[in-house]
């Protein structure tokens, strides 16, 4: 009888070992998932046609690192992000890719820099970092 109930006292004490085991092993799992959020950085899509992009207001948080997924629906465009020194050409039927890095608190414009028509002075959007 003595033994039995040695047994089942120590059976709580592995029953939680084992929790904490599993628990430990979750907590793991979410850390890494953190860093890989942070790993990859947020792919927006950006698509562009004489004279407006879609979206022409994008929001990024301050400091983050993204990518552009860029495509033009008629002709070659520009991408350019001038405060943050990037840009790109848009061939039409093509996913052009470009990252990016946001700034401080504020806004930025984008805009297309290469000409495409009447209307292109006015194919510009709005980025707002906050
Ligand atoms: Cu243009």
């Amino acid at each position: 009888m003595l033994k039995l109930h040695r047994l089942r006292a120590r059976e709580p004490r592995l029953a939680r070992r084992r929790w904490l085991a599993l628990a430990a092993a979750a907590m793991g799992t979410g850390a890494l998932m953190r860093v890989d959020a942070q790993a990859a950085p947020r792919v927006i899509k950006v698509h562009a046609r004489r004279f407006v992009f879609t979206p022409d207001h994008i929001a990024l948080a301050p400091h983050e690192s993204v990518i552009f997924e860029l495509t033009s629906q008629d002709t070659t465009m520009g991408f350019s992000i001038p405060q943050y020194g990037v840009r790109t050409d848009v061939p039409p039927g093509s996913v052009v890719k470009l990252a990016a890095t946001a700034g401080d608190v504020g806004t930025v414009q984008f805009l297309c820099d290469i000409f495409c028509g009447s209307g292109h002075e006015t194919m510009n959007g709005v980025i707002t970092v906050g």
